[in-house]
Order: C-alpha cells, then structure tokens, then sequence
C-alpha cells in the first residue's frame, strides 16, 4: 500500500499521472531526481536518493517510517538549509564535510541545525544495509581489526555503543569515530556530528545511528533500546570500512 502512495504522489508530482499504467520502480524515481537536481542552481543543498526501495531495511526499520524520515524529516533539514542560504553566506566552493567542519559555537543556530541534518542523514541513509534473513553482521578487514584492538572484541565495542546510544538524552546521535589513529565512540545532541568544532569529540566518522525518536517511534514507540538492537542486523560495515580506509 505504501509503495502505491509513494507512486501516486511522486506520479502527482512528475505530472505522470495518466500516462503510465504500472508502478515507478524507485530506481526511476531517483533517476527523474537527479535530473531534477541537475537543472537546480548550483548553490542549492538537494536530498540525495535514497539508495534502496523504503522496504528495504525491513523487518528492523520498516518502509513507513524510513519513508517519512527520508521525504519529510531529511527533505525538511534540506528546506531549511536552503531558505537560511538565501540570507546566510555559506561557502559552496566546498564540499558539505568542509562546511560542518567549519561549525563553531558563533554558527547560527539554523545554519548548525540544519545543514548538521542534511548531513547526517546523507551519511545515514549509506551506513543501512539490508539484510531481512538476519545474517551474522561483523565488521571485517582492518576496520574489523581495528575495533577487536580498540575494544578488545566486537562484542565489548557492541556493548559500549549500545549503551552510549540507549543514554544519549533527548535527540541526537551515536557514532563511532577516528581520532588520532584511535577509535572512540562519542555522541552528539540533535543534528550535531564530530566533523563540528563544538563536538566534545572530534574525528573521522565512521558509523553512525541516529536516535532520534522520529526513527524508531512507529516500530518501537518508547522502546530505543529494541531499535538499536535490532540496527546491529543493519550497520553498513562495508561503507565504515571504505571510510575508514580512505586518505
Ligand atoms: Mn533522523
């Protein structure tokens, strides 16, 4: 059913209504997306597509509430970033990583918030990878090593995550990091990331769980603790270890 929503609405909005007869794959809709985004000016922040179906972390985050995070809450962030850039100089010869690292405490608030949303979610969306039949989920290659050196075993690194993302208070996130050749595991309140100078802790973002309540509270309500267990199942080792390797 949502999937037929999704249609109708993007139909609505590609004025396709009436011309076609089946479903839009998702694929297509991203593709008439990046077409929308190539003809936007180039001072504009647009939401990325979605690099799989709103399905597609089920049974662990299921499609409604991947669908409203991804076209409200993410397209919200962007929205705002850009009704800010409109009157806020925001350097666009660099890329988004830059700009956040450029974030200090004298940042306006809207500027912090949401460009910290856009990226984020950016980030997030590539850090979830399917895997419906619950298979083993492990970080490998040096990343993998890293973290059994670190944390002494995957298991203790688990649970030092789990228990920093469960007592992050409020809204905010749950990332594992690089700092000087380290890993550390930090959090940040609300749309903050430690690419900002106001993080506590600042490095290389590895991986990163978003713990808002708007990404859980249709499946689990109050319950963060089962959506982080069940995010386990989800984690993108293959991306963290790209980002980790790459110079
Ligand atoms: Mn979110």
């Amino acid at each position: 059913m949502s999937d037929r929503r999704d249609f109708l609405k993007k139909a609505g909005l590609f004025g396709l209504a009436g011309i076609t007869s089946k479903l839009v794959s998702n694929e297509q809709i991203n593709t008439l997306e990046n077409f929308g985004q190539e003809i936007m000016p180039v001072n504009t922040f647009t939401l990325p597509p979605l690099p799989y179906a709103y399905n597609a972390m089920e049974p662990f985050i299921d499609a409604q509430t991947m669908e409203i995070h991804y076209t409200k809450h993410h397209q919200t962030y962007v929205n705002k970033l850009n009704e800010a850039a409109a009157t806020i100089k925001i350097d666009f010869s660099v890329d988004d990583a830059t700009k956040c690292k450029s974030i200090d405490a004298s940042t306006p608030a809207v500027i912090r918030n949401n460009l910290g949303g856009h990226y984020n979610h950016s980030l997030f969306w590539t850090m979830l990878k399917p895997n419906a039949e619950a298979k083993p989920n492990l970080p490998k290659g040096k990343l993998g090593e890293m973290i059994t050196k670190n944390f002494k075993s995957f298991e203790d690194f688990k649970k030092e995550f789990t228990e920093k993302a469960t007592k992050n208070f409020g809204s905010g996130w749950c990332w594992l990091i690089e700092q000087d050749k380290n890993l550390l595991i930090t959090t940040t309140p609300n749309q903050d990331n430690p690419l900002m100078k106001v993080a506590e802790h600042q490095g290389k973002i590895l991986m990163g769980l978003d713990v808002w309540e708007h990404a859980y509270y249709l499946k689990y309500q109050n319950k963060r603790p089962d959506y982080i267990a069940n995010w386990w199942n989800l984690a993108n080792w293959d991306k963290a270890e790209e980002l980790y390797t790459q110079k």
